[in-house]
């Protein structure tokens, strides 16, 4: 049987690449996100397979409206993929910018607590599915200037972790994808508001993870027979590591 997705934040990135494998995979996968010129683009590539979908996850009454008028072949998701999230600002939180605190929230919170209420009663009804967060290895190693995001993937791994014990036999699936520095999306340009030489610096001189890194983790937890639950991947590159705590001496 042809499984169903929905991806949020397709129109760039993870979600783009992530859409893109599970069509490939076999999937119908709605592509969601709110750049609907991009989404047509992505889908485009696979005529009748991806369903494009224009969607702010913050807007609440918009999330429960789009997920109850889906077209009927893309109507039973199998496979929620919560992936649109943002990352605003490198400042201390001393002088941060609150507007960026509350995007944050908004998107990486809130909207997959949207998305994943307003899709968990079919897939508990249907008796399966499996949805899978994108969270970051920022949501378990602090950084300076990671402040709200870190704590917004933190959010995203305990929701995950909680959502396994609310769905105790009812046959539903949860992971948690947990990446580190991945270069070739618009995360890096988004945090800089639009700074691309500030972006790319990021990346100078590493080889980071790739989008298509992370679709494959996707695709394998999603492939898994329907009695194994991935719980958490966490993937870095193999030239990001740890460094020991920092001391402050006078
Ligand atoms: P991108 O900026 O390329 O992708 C983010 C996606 O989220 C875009 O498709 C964007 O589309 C969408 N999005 C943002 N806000 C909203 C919104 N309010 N409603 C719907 N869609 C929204 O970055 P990545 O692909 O790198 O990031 C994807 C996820 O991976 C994020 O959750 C990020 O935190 C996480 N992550 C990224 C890492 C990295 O190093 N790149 C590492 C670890 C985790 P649009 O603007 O069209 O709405
Ligand atoms: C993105 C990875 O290290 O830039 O979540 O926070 S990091």
């Amino acid at each position: 049987m042809t499984m169903t997705a929905f991806v949020t934040g397709a129109s760039t990135g993870f979600g783009a690449a992530i859409t893109r494998r599970l069509a490939a995979d076999g999937a119908r996968v709605v592509a969601s996100a709110r750049r609907a010129d991009l989404l047509v683009k992505v889908a485009a590539d696979h005529p009748g397979t991806v369903h494009p979908l224009e969607l702010d996850v913050r807007d609440r009454t918009a999330v429960e409206h789009a997920i109850a008028t889906l077209p009927a072949e893309f109507a039973e998701i199998d496979l929620l993929v919560n992936n649109a999230g943002v990352a605003k600002g490198l400042q201390p939180a001393h002088d941060a910018d609150l507007d960026d605190w509350d995007q944050m929230l908004d998107t990486n919170c809130r909207g997959l607590m949207y998305c994943t209420r307003a899709v968990l009663p079919g897939m508990v009804a249907r008796g399966h599915g499996h949805v899978v967060n994108v969270g970051s290895v920022a949501g378990t190693y602090p950084y300076p200037g990671g402040n709200v995001y870190g704590a917004t993937k933190a959010f995203v791994h305990q929701f995950s972790q909680n959502l396994r014990s609310d769905l105790h036999g009812t046959g539903v699936r949860v992971t948690c994808v947990e990446p580190g520095m991945c270069g070739d999306t618009e995360f890096s340009t988004v945090r800089f508001n639009g700074d691309r030489e500030k972006a790319q610096a990021v990346y100078a001189g590493m080889r980071p993870l790739g989008p298509a890194d992370i679709a494959e983790a996707v695709s394998w937890a999603a492939s898994l027979p329907a009695h194994v639950n991935i719980n958490v991947i966490e993937l870095m590159p193999v030239a990001q590591s740890f460094a020991p705590f920092q001391v402050h001496r006078n």
